[in-house]
């Protein structure tokens, strides 16, 4: 073990099971023996979980890098989410729990989703939408963005859903990448008390994309009918989408799918400018879901389950929509931001909906903690009784913090690990099995093959290095669309015949893991590699500071030299002083070699609307670089802002 891998590995807090959550728990021991014996078998179980249409003849066909799972296999996913929970008791289950950012609410049965869903994929048929279509969705956290997804999964047609803070220009590409022949978008969405005019950006972003043909438009904003200042109806290609439902029939056939037909494509940024198409399909990528959303979130029937999560992003596709419905749950959905109209309003929702599984990101927990443990205190949180965390590595405090001041020292945490590529859950804990550690994934979900390697690519066993896959899983992305030789080169070339994450870890003496992060983000300071999380974590740790980044800056002896970018907690003074206390503070916590060269104060952190850190961008500022690619940061504002500061400070 090197020094600098010392602030996590010195991480000595266990917290085992508790006693009574192990004894109820849907996932046992047995789970991993069984995986462990017979991987296929397991996989394969759990895709007998699912209704099937036609079965399949194989489990799986590997021609690496190119994987058919449940080879033959016949079904549709919208019959799994929706109409095989029809016939029992669920069938008046509430399936959608919704709530505007303005207070308004629904709340639609399994019978109301799939009579929408029906209606939907009516209305898509009647534009001409075909199976293998695709189909762009623009759409804010609406009750419409799920029926969307599930209307076309029901005609096979492939959905791409572009996240709508995503400016006119990235739908535009998006759209033209996937030569989409529908649209559907709204003409507005609320965020922090603005309406956010969708259909505009849409309307923008149409003038050149010729495949569109059909637009439909939820009217999100009531009363608004015929407004034409936020939805100017093109005529012949705009469609009120309450229009069209109205007139459309309550059944439609649900196609069948072949278990390798593409579900969806979901764009992700890479190294590179243009974003690739994710590409996911049918008969895998469901059982993923599902298996992962049963045992990692133990839902049960009576449970509401709340993933705040935009369906923008991947895990708005697996745990709000996907996983949680094939499994029968009910799913809490909220339309806006959670500092609106106050810093309480996600414990409001938890409270008013009697939230029992709660599944967030790092970045909204360590905002909870920089605005203060009154907000949470003013509620009643006794439903929750479990919480996870997912998007980027959990530092100890922030989970320490979380499980004290959320889950009240009652409810385990599940910090999972995975990307837009693996569909699922790969790395995390099963609650009520695995014990965990604070800022530890734990170990492979069952049936997941995780090993680290070396620069060269030779096998270890513990220590820092790069997070590999080495068997295919039912969730793995297929390609990306349209460019097969990008899919070998960006995964499967660094490291051949393993898969390649792009992120760094650590494995300990247990064999559980830590996520450094992207690998871009693991440091090289005088021969000794560092992750930058380390050190972040070292920095949060200190009473004064709420957020942290660090980035490597080129430096003449070292190689790279440490540049810490800090937000501080309310009431923090910025002093010279703090300065050196931080540096102090982090030689403290990690040793000398990780102490930063440069300490820069800043109101916010560049983030992508996502709510990853822009460390890319950090270290242009850094650096003194021209800035880069800006189009995926929730606010670019705070990376000018910051640039500029830096720039005086410097001269
Ligand atoms: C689900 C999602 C993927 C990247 C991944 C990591 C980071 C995600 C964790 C994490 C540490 C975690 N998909 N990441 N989860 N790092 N601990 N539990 O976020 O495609 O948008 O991002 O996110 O770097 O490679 S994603």
């Amino acid at each position: 073990m090197t020094d600098q891998l010392a602030t996590l590995l010195s991480e000595q807090r266990r917290f085992p099971p508790p006693v009574g959550f192990a004894a109820r728990a849907l996932a046992t021991e047995k789970l991993y023996r069984k995986a462990q014996a017979d991987r296929l078998g397991f996989w394969e179980d759990e895709a007998k979980t699912l209704d099937w249409m036609a079965p399949w003849s194989r489990v799986l066909e590997w021609t690496s890098p190119h994987a058919k799972w449940f080879v033959g296999g016949k079904l549709n996913v919208s019959v799994n989410c929706l109409d095989r929970h029809l016939s029992g008791p669920r069938r008046n289950k509430a399936a959608l729990i919704w709530e505007g950012e303005p207070g308004d609410r629904r709340t639609l049965t399994y019978w109301d989703l799939a009579r929408e869903v029906n209606r939907a994929a009516n209305a898509l048929r009647t534009l001409g939408v075909k199976r293998g279509d695709r189909v762009a969705i623009y759409l804010p956290m609406i009750p419409e963005a799920a029926i969307a997804m599930l209307a076309c999964a029901r005609i096979g047609a492939v959905h791409s859903v572009v996240f709508g803070g995503f400016s006119a220009e990235s739908l535009r590409d998006r759209i033209n990448d996937a030569q989409a022949v529908a649209l559907i978008t709204a003409d507005g969405g609320y965020r922090r008390g603005q309406v956010v005019p969708l259909k505009r950006f849409a309307d923008e972003a149409l003038v050149e994309c010729p495949s569109v043909r059909h637009v439909m438009v939820v009217r999100r904003r009531p009363g608004a009918d015929g407004d034409e200042a936020f939805a100017e109806m093109k005529e012949g290609r705009d469609h009120w989408w309450h229009r069209l439902l109205a007139a459309a029939g309550p059944e439609a056939l649900p196609e069948a799918m072949d278990s390798e037909d593409l579900l969806f494509i979901l764009y992700t940024s890479g190294t590179t400018g243009k974003p690739k198409g994710i590409v996911h399909t049918t008969g895998g990528y469901l059982t993923q879901a599902a298996a992962t959303t049963k045992y990692v979130f133990d839902l049960r029937d009576e449970d509401v389950f709340w993933c705040t999560a935009d369906i923008g992003w991947v895990t708005g596709h697996s745990y709000v929509v996907y996983g949680p419905l094939a499994n029968g749950a009910t799913v809490l959905m909220y339309e806006g931001a959670p500092d609106w109209p106050e810093r309480d309003r996600f414990w409001t929702l938890v409270e008013r909906y009697g939230v029992t599984v709660f599944y967030t990101a790092p970045t909204a927990i360590r905002a909870f903690m920089k605005w203060g443990t009154e907000h949470p205190a003013r509620h009643n949180l006794s439903t929750l009784r479990l919480l996870g965390s997912v998007g980027e590595p959990i530092n100890p405090e922030a989970w320490i913090w979380y499980h004290e001041q959320i889950g009240k020292g009652r409810c385990p945490i599940v910090d999972t690990w995975w990307q837009t590529e693996t569909g699922g859950i790969m790395i995390t804990p099963l609650p009520g099995v695995v014990t965990t550690k604070p800022g530890s994934a734990t170990i492979p979900f069952p049936g997941v093959s995780a090993e680290l390697v070396d620069a060269k690519g030779q096998r270890i066993e513990k220590g820092g290095g790069f997070l590999t896959l080495t068997e295919p899983w039912p969730g793995m992305l297929r390609t990306i669309y349209g460019d097969d030789e990008r899919y070998r080169q960006t995964y499967w070339s660094r490291f051949p015949g393993r898969y390649f994450a792009g992120d760094g870890a650590k494995v300990d003496e247990d064999g559980y893991w830590w996520i450094l992060g992207r690998v871009d983000d693991v440091l090289n300071v005088a021969g000794h590699r560092i992750g930058t999380m380390e050190v972040e974590s070292a920095l949060v740790d200190h009473p004064s500071v709420a957020e942290a980044a660090v980035v490597g800056k080129t430096h003449e002896l070292k190689g790279q030299a440490l540049a810490a970018f800090v937000t501080l907690k309310e009431g923090a003074k910025v002093t010279a002083a703090l300065k050196d206390d931080l540096k102090e503070h982090v030689t403290k916590k990690i040793g000398a070699i990780a102490r930063p060269d440069d300490i820069y104060f800043a109101a916010d952190l560049p983030k992508t609307r996502s709510g990853k850190i822009m460390r890319r961008l950090l270290k242009d500022i850094a650096e003194g670089r021209a800035l880069g690619d800006t189009t995926t940061l929730a606010d670019p504002n705070v990376v000018a802002k910051l640039k500029d500061q830096y720039e005086s400070e410097e001269g």
